[in-house]
């Protein structure tokens, strides 16, 4: 299959990919390996080719779990090599805390004092890898904080860890003078039964509770989100009401079931759209990061395939989201709908609720019936969005 051409994109457009990603080799609870394993060096150079602008990585992706300080010095130098010779960069790193059997009940909720010491040295270690490689955020994935069982484990206490765990390390970055900030990824389910902190609204709630509030934010994940039924377009604006988008993980998934990390699109296409229309007329400065699995059935010129497919993806939905917000039927759709009016405070300027109470208009003289039977015209509004979408007008 040949590649497909990288044409347009670029490093402008920060789009990065985990080491994981490309690297899966399609081992499920079903099957094995589909795939040789993928040297980090191969993985620089494909996405700097295709035209992404950075990469991320687990602890482990890079050096094996239990290598030797020399084979692990040796591990990072061939890696910055790369880096250097296609000037990708590493907006983020993280560590994992999953893959190994030590971490079967947890890290920093492990009921194993001593697991979840061996977790924040492991964390540590990784956090000055990734300082030094001057990422900007670090991801804290709690796939294994969690439990099947509810006798198993007081969940009070699992957050008291938790938290515990936060306020060490983000007291380690600032003595350490890092510039680093943490992101949260939830999840509600697998690989244990429930995960800790399963959505962002439970995430947010947690991080006001830290020592360090400031430094903590999220990185959102499309699939985890709808893995729960949640409409993940609600939450990105939520995470970005608070200030604390700090990354987010673009993928696809249909439905609550499984975590699918399909490529980022071919889930809920339509929210996809919204996604990026919001991202791009937010704030939201950081990277594009696709966190996917490339399926079981590619082999590797589909794996690289697949990589610029959620690229062109991206690219895709920011022009049609573009040609919805300057069409002017688009616009008369919004004024109809009165989309614009959210934004006027509901009290005015100055005005108090006693001005509010001697306000006729807004109670004893107001006409719910006659408001009530006005239509939103929010279908016609939601149509136009669709075929342009399509590219229909
Ligand atoms: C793991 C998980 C992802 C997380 C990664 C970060 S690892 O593959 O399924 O959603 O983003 O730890
Ligand atoms: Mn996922
Ligand atoms: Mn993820």
């Amino acid at each position: 299959m040949p590649h497909p051409t990288p044409a347009s994109n670029s490093p402008a457009d920060k789009f990065t990919f985990g080491l994981w990603t490309v690297g899966w080799q399609g081992r499920d609870p079903f099957g094995d390996a589909v795939r040789a394993p993928v040297d980090p060096v191969e993985t620089v150079h494909q996405l700097a080719k295709l035209g992404a602008y950075g990469v991320t990585f687990h602890d482990d992706d890079l050096i094996p779990f239990g290598s030797t300080e020399a084979a692990r010095d040796q591990h990072i130098s061939r890696f910055k090599k790369a880096l250097a010779e296609t000037g990708m960069k590493v907006p983020m790193a993280t560590t994992n805390l999953f893959t190994h059997p030590v971490f079967k009940d947890g890290a920093f909720t492990s009921n194993d004092r001593s697991v979840r010491r061996f977790a924040l040295r492991k964390v540590m270690r990784n956090l000055d890898l990734a300082a030094e490689l001057g990422a900007e955020t670090y991801v804290f994935w709690g796939g294994r904080e969690g439990a099947e069982y509810d006798a198993s484990k007081d969940i009070r206490d699992a957050l008291d860890r938790f938290r515990e765990g936060f306020n060490t390390l983000t007291t380690y970055c600032r003595d350490r003078k890092y510039k680093l900030r943490f992101a949260i990824e939830p999840k509600p389910n697998e690989p244990r039964g429930d995960i800790l902190l399963p959505t962002i609204g439970h995430a947010l709630a947690f991080i006001n509770t830290l020592e360090h509030s400031d430094m903590v934010g999220l990185n959102p994940e499309v699939g985890h989100e709808q893995m729960a039924g949640l409409n993940f377009v609600h939450g990105i604006a939520q995470a970005l009401w608070h200030n604390k988008l700090f990354h987010i993980d673009l993928n696809g998934q249909r439905g609550i079931k499984y975590d699918q990390d399909l490529v980022f699109g071919h889930g809920d296409l339509l929210n996809a759209f919204f996604l990026v229309d919001l991202l791009e007329n937010s704030n939201y400065q950081g990277p594009r990061h696709f966190d996917y699995k490339p399926s079981r059935t590619e082999d590797m010129a589909g794996v690289w395939a697949s990589a610029a497919s959620n690229m062109r993806m991206y690219r895709l939905l920011r022009e049609r989201s573009k040609a919805f917000r300057a069409d002017p039927a688009v616009q008369a759709a919004m004024k109809d709908s009165r989309v614009a009016e959210l934004a006027l405070p509901t009290l005015a300027k100055g005005e108090t609720y006693s001005d509010l109470l001697r306000d006729r208009s807004a109670f004893e003289d107001f006409k719910a019936d006659a408001t009530a039977a006005r239509g939103c015209a929010f279908v016609q509004l939601n149509q136009l969005a669709i075929e342009h979408l399509l590219k229909a007008r």
